[in-house]
C-alpha cells in the first residue's frame, strides 16, 4: 500500500481528517523533567493545541525525563536541526544566547507576578528577539519558578550555613559566580543526573523550584529545604528556524498561540505546586525552613552583583527591578 494511503488510513482511524495532499508532519519536543510536572503539562498542552489549531497538519511527539538528553543537549539539537522544538529553563541558555544572562541574576524579581509581567512585556520580547541571531526561533517564555536551596548537611538560615556545601548547579555561569560568592562549592550538572548524585552523596544539595523538587521526588534524597527564593528561573519555548520557516503564516501563528496556552497551563501548575509544596514536602519527611531573611544573602552577593552591574548594565538591571 502506498505510504500516503497508509497515512491517510491511519489518520482517519485516529479521527483526524487530513486530505491526501496535506500529509501530517511529525515534530519532536522534549523536557528534562517528568510528564507529571509544570513543564510536562506545558508541552502536553502545546502538543494538543498545535494539532488542534493546525487541523492535524502537525503532530508534536512529546518526550520527558531527559529522554532526548539534558537541557543543554536538546537545546543544541534544536539549534542544529536534529530536533524541531524544546522547552528549556534558562539554565544552559546563556551558553547559546548570552544576552539572556541578566534574567538569571539572584534576587532580580520581586515575585512571580513581577517576573511574568517583565517576560510578557517589552523587556521579555526584546530578549526573545535576541534568539534569532543565535540560531533559534523563541516562541515565548514559560516558567520554572523561584529556586530554593535543599541539602543533606544542615538547615540553611543564613549565608554562613551555605559555606562549604557542595551543591549541584545548572550549567549557568551567572548562578555559578553568584553561588561561589555565597561560599558554595558549585558542581554544574545536567538535570537527569541530579537525583542519583544526591542519593549517592556526590553532592550535598541542589537548588530548584518547588515544582521541580516535587516532580523529581527529591524529598526521598534531601533532608532540608530553605525557601530562599534566591533566583527566578524562566523557561523558553525554542524552535529550529528551518522548521519554523516551513510553516505557513497561519501555522506560525498557531504554534505561537499553542506556546501561549502551554505557558498558561505551566504557570497554573507552578501556582498549584507552590500552594501545596511546603505541606507535601514536610509530609515527605523534609525539614522545611519556611522563613528565610533574604537581606543577608543579598549582602553576601555584593561582589557578584558589582560584576553583574558591569556586565549587564546597572540601568538594565534597574529597568527590570522597577518594571510594574
Ligand atoms: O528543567 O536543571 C535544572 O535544575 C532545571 O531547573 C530543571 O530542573 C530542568
Amino acid at each position: 500500500m502506498k505510504p500516503t494511503r497508509l497515512l491517510l488510513g491511519l489518520c482517519l482511524a485516529g479521527g483526524i481528517a487530513i486530505s491526501p495532499a496535506q500529509a501530517q508532519t511529525v515534530m519532536r519536543i522534549s523536557i528534562a523533567t517528568s510528564q507529571d510536572s509544570h513543564q510536562g503539562v506545558a508541552i502536553d498542552t502545546f502538543a494538543r493545541e498545535v494539532e488542534r489549531r493546525t487541523e492535524g497538519r502537525y503532530q508534536i511527539k512529546t518526550f520527558y525525563n531527559g529522554a532526548l538528553g539534558g537541557e543543554r543537549e536538546y537545546v543544541e539539537a534544536v539549534q542544529m536541526g536534529t530536533q524541531e522544538l524544546a522547552l528549556s529553563t534558562t539554565g544552559p541558555i546563556p551558553n547559546f544566547v548570552p544576552e539572556t544572562k541578566i534574567l538569571d541574576m539572584p534576587f532580580l524579581f520581586r515575585d512571580k507576578a513581577h517576573a511574568r509581567a517583565v517576560l510578557d512585556g517589552p523587556i521579555g520580547k526584546d530578549l526573545l528577539d535576541k534568539f534569532s541571531g543565535r540560531g533559534f526561533v523563541a516562541l515565548g517564555w514559560g516558567e520554572n519558578g523561584f529556586r530554593h536551596m535543599t541539602n543533606n548537611v544542615r538547615p540553611v538560615r543564613t549565608p554562613g550555613d551555605l559555606r562549604g556545601l557542595k551543591m549541584r548547579t545548572m550549567e549557568n555561569p551567572v548562578h555559578i559566580r553568584a553561588y561561589k560568592a555565597l561560599g558554595i562549592i558549585p558542581t554544574p550538572m545536567a538535570f537527569p543526573e541530579v537525583f542519583t548524585a544526591l542519593q549517592q552523596g556526590t553532592v550535598d544539595g541542589q537548588e530548584n523550584p518547588l515544582s521541580i523538587i516535587i516532580a523529581g521526588k527529591f524529598e526521598q534524597v534531601q533532608k532540608y529545604i530553605s525557601l530562599t527564593g534566591h533566583v527566578y528561573s524562566p523557561c523558553v519555548w525554542l524552535m529550529n528556524p528551518d522548521a519554523y520557516a516551513k510553516l505557513s503564516d497561519a501555522d506560525k501563528q498557531a504554534f505561537r498561540e499553542a506556546a501561549v496556552e502551554g505557558t498558561r497551563a505551566n504557570r497554573e501548575r507552578v501556582d498549584a505546586d507552590d500552594a501545596r509544596g511546603v505541606d507535601y514536602l514536610r509530609k515527605g519527611g523534609m525539614e522545611v525552613i519556611e522563613t528565610v531573611d533574604k537581606a543577608p544573602f543579598i549582602e553576601a552577593l555584593a561582589s557578584a552583583n558589582a560584576y553583574f552591574e558591569r556586565e549587564f548594565g546597572a540601568g538594565n538591571i534597574q529597568r527590570i527591578r522597577d518594571f510594574k
